[in-house]
Parts: C-alpha cells; structure tokens; sequence
C-alpha cells in the first residue's frame, strides 16, 4: 500500500489557558519556551475566539463543528449525544488513525462516551491532578502520576503503536491548569522567591458597566475558597495586602501547572522530531477558552471579556506555514474541525457551521473573511452568579446583552435580571472598563452592531431572547 500523505494531526487542547499566560503572546508573567516554539516554527493567532467560554461546550463546539444550541451542548450539565456526527469519526471513517486521551467532560456512559476514536482514555469529569482515575474504553483505573504528565505519557504510548503508514488525529487534552490549581513537586516550589506582576485591571471597581460585572463572585479576594488557597491566610494584613496575597496565592499555582504543559508539550515535538514525523505533523496548541488572571480582580471566565473570550492558538506544519508569522484575522473554535478535514481532503458536511482557515495558514486571507463573532453563555447564575448573555465582537467593538434569564437551561437559575447592554469601543478601551452603550457618540455603532448581532444570530440559527 502507498503511503498516505495526508498529514498527521496533533491537537493538544489545554483548560482554562489564557493566552496571556504564553510568552509568545507577551506574558508579563511566565515563559513558556516550548509552547512558543510552535508559534516561533509556525504561526500564532491573535484573533482566536471561542463561541461560548466554559470546557463542555468549547469542546463540543470544536468536536462538532456546530454552536452550542445546535449541537445541543449549551452548559456544563449538557452531555454530547456521541450518535452525532463528529471530527473524529469523519477522520476515522477516511483512514485515520484516532485518539483522545485526557480530558473529555461530555459525559459518560452510553451515548456520551467518547465516539469516533480508535482509542480513546478520559478523565471523569473535571478528573484529578494527582493519581487520577482514567475511564480506558469503558474500564476505570486508578493511574499513579500527575495528570499533566501521564496525559503525555499515555500520548507518546499511542503514538508509538501507529501504523506508519496512515495518518494520525490526536486529541491530547490536559486538564491543567484547570481550579484547584495543584502543581506537581516538580515545579512546586518555581517562582517562590518572586512576586508575579498584578494586572491593570486588578482594582476594577465595575462602576461604569452593566450590573453583571459587579455581582459575579469569582473575586480574587472575597471569592478564592481554602481548597484554591491551600494556605491560610496570614492575619493582620490590611484588605489590600490580603488581595494582593491571594492572588499571588492563586497566580503562582496556575503558572505552576503551566509549567508542566510546557515541559510536557516539549516532550511531544521532541518525539515527533525523533520519529521523523515533524514534516507532516500539523501541531496545534490551543486551551478550551480563556481565563481571568487576576484581570478586572477575577479569577475564572464565562464572560464575554477579552481575557476569557480569547483562545490562544498557535499552529506548526512546516510544509504550508511560514515560520515565524503571526496572523491577526479572525478564526472560532467552530472554525477547527472544518480546518482539519481540509487538511485531510474530505469535505465537510453541510450542517458543521465554520469556515476552514486553512488559506490564512497558507498566507492568504480570503475576499470577505469573517471580521464578526456571535458568543452565548446560557448558565444564568448557575457558577459564580454570571449572568446569561450574548453578544458580537467585531474587530474593534464589541456589544454584550445581559438578557439575564435562566429560559430553563439545565442547571441555569431561575431568577430573571434587568436586561441590559454594554458597548465596548476595543481601540479606545482595550481593557473593557468603559460602557459607551448610552453614549451618543456611538449611537451609530450600536445601530450597526445590533444589526450584526440579528444578522450573525439568525445566520447561525439562535433564536433572540424575547422575555
Ligand atoms: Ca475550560
């Protein structure tokens, strides 16, 4: 049999990763030398964004190449019905060889386990950092480890067994840095005799947005709990030192796990240097969603703000990809399995909602590239009392409407808030501070991104919130 040429896919996808936390995107806070290697080898993406910023449904999203309401997986108690069709299975059914090993979090048992791969080991649920329980085909084990490290492992495993002659999809998941945040001794101790630099955003007071930015409770310094802190907090610190210990509390843990990702993810490139299969690997590194990193004083994400909102996305194949470049148009998670299938020469079915960007990787953009994003979160005060909302972002603005109201989601709370707006001008305001909503300076942007946002809804077939 001729060997197949299509290229090899290795999709690392970590949790809760915000692209401010990489190097290659100007970390003030950490380095993360591997990571930035594919970015360095390949190109780096400013402009990724997810359609809706919690782990279940990005990662439903990026399986299905459908939004949340129509892949039925709106919230973190939605289950993927594993009987639709996916990525996976459509390169499984074309001759790849498939694999997702770590975090799944889209059920389990029956029709929610993972389908479209030859093998396949997840985590229960969020899973553990620490000895985690895996669920190999159906059979629970106990695995002695780091979470980091043994989803690495069992990858460089699977690899090993391939047939060298038809491409490969790997899914490799990690569950860091996800809350609790627990590094592995390895790293326990780095960044122990330095402070980690506070956001601008730190002391947000929320005094010029709509009322959900105020009510959220992921605080740095009323909302970590003793499990996130792991330490008790000193006494006789003023509210400002306890803040400011807090955090450095929570960020020193969450570099922490970054940390290992990266050393982990140089132990991949390095195998598939050694095996010879860099030339036609499309490495990809990217994380379910954003995260707040002290940013607007929060930890967490959900909202529609840069900092959550934002995937960070750096892509390596040396036979397309300039090295080196770095591409600000704008690409969505919904975006990723049509790229793959574009890579592996299938077309992709008529009902996966995103566009291959393929051509930006090949250096060019499009005539009539999408330059706007539609975003829902459905969980009305279900996690840190967020409010539900939906929105679109433009490349210089961004509208927000807190509709605010359960509409019996699963595990959504049912107590409707006052609906309301936020306008973001990103050029003049690029930390989101300012609600120009009411603004009459803009009264012509709010006509046209209201319109955008009946054109983008309707275009993905939501439905507007009609309370
Ligand atoms: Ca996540």
């Amino acid at each position: 049999m001729a060997q197949d040429s299509r290229p090899n896919i290795l999709f690392i996808m970590t949790d809760d990763h915000a692209a401010h936390a990489m190097s290659c995107y100007g970390s003030r806070i950490n380095a993360t030398p591997h990571l930035d290697r594919i970015a360095n080898e390949g190109m780096r993406f400013d402009n990724c964004f997810c359609t809706n910023s919690i782990c279940t449904p990005s990662r439903a999203v990026i399986l299905t190449g459908q939004y949340s309401h129509v892949n039925g997986v709106t919230t973190l108690d939605s289950k993927l019905d594993g009987r639709r069709e996916n990525v996976a299975k459509i390169l499984q059914r074309n001759g790849y060889q498939t694999a997702m090993i770590g975090k799944w979090h889209l059920g389990h048992g029956g029709i929610h386990d993972p389908t479209g791969f030859d093998y396949w080991i997840v985590l229960p649920g969020q899973g553990l950092y620490h000895n985690p329980v895996m669920d190999e085909m159906g059979e629970e084990k106990v695995i002695p480890g780091y979470a980091t490290d043994l989803i690495t492992d069992i990858s460089l495993d699977w690899l090993r067994t391939l047939d060298p002659d038809r491409p490969f999809f790997l899914m490799c998941h990690h569950k860091a840095p996800h809350r609790p945040w627990e590094p592995d001794e390895k790293h326990i101790h780095l960044y122990d005799d330095v402070d980690i630099p506070e956001p601008e955003t730190f002391n947000d007071d929320y005094s010029e947005r709509a009322a959900a930015a105020a009510a959220a409770t992921m605080r740095i310094d009323r909302d970590l709990n003793a499990t996130d802190l792991k330490q008790p907090v000193p006494e006789g610190l003023t509210p400002e030192e306890e803040k400011s210990w807090k955090y450095q509390r929570y960020i020193k843990d969450y570099l922490r796990c970054v940390a290992s990702i990266d050393d982990n993810v140089r132990r991949l490139l390095d195998y598939l240097d050694e095996a010879g299969l860099a030339e036609n690997t499309i490495v990809i590194y990217t994380s379910d969603q954003g995260f707040f990193l002290g940013d607007h004083g929060w930890y967490d994400k959900r909202f529609m703000y840069e900092e959550s909102l934002r995937m960070p996305f750096v892509i390596r194949y040396p036979k397309e990809i300039t090295p080196g470049t770095v591409n600000k148009d704008m690409i969505l998670n919904v975006d990723f399995p049509l790229t793959f299938l574009d890579y592996a020469g299938i077309d992709a079915p008529d009902d996966m909602q995103g566009v291959s960007f393929r051509p930006l990787l090949q250096g060019e953009t499009p005539e009539g590239w999408q330059t706007s994003l539609y975003y829902r979160y459905w969980m009305h005060l279900a996690h840190h009392n967020v409010y539900a909302h939906y929105g679109v972002r433009t490349l210089r603005y961004k509208l927000i409407y807190y509709y605010a109201d359960a509409l019996g989601q699963p595990g959504a709370i049912d107590d409707p808030k006052p609906p309301e707006w936020e306008l973001f001008d990103l050029e003049n305001d690029v930390y989101e501070l300012h609600n120009v909503y009411d603004d009459p300076a803009y009264a012509d942007v709010v006509r046209e991104l209201t319109a955008e946002l009946c054109r983008l809804q309707t275009k993905v077939g939501d439905q507007p919130y009609e309370g």
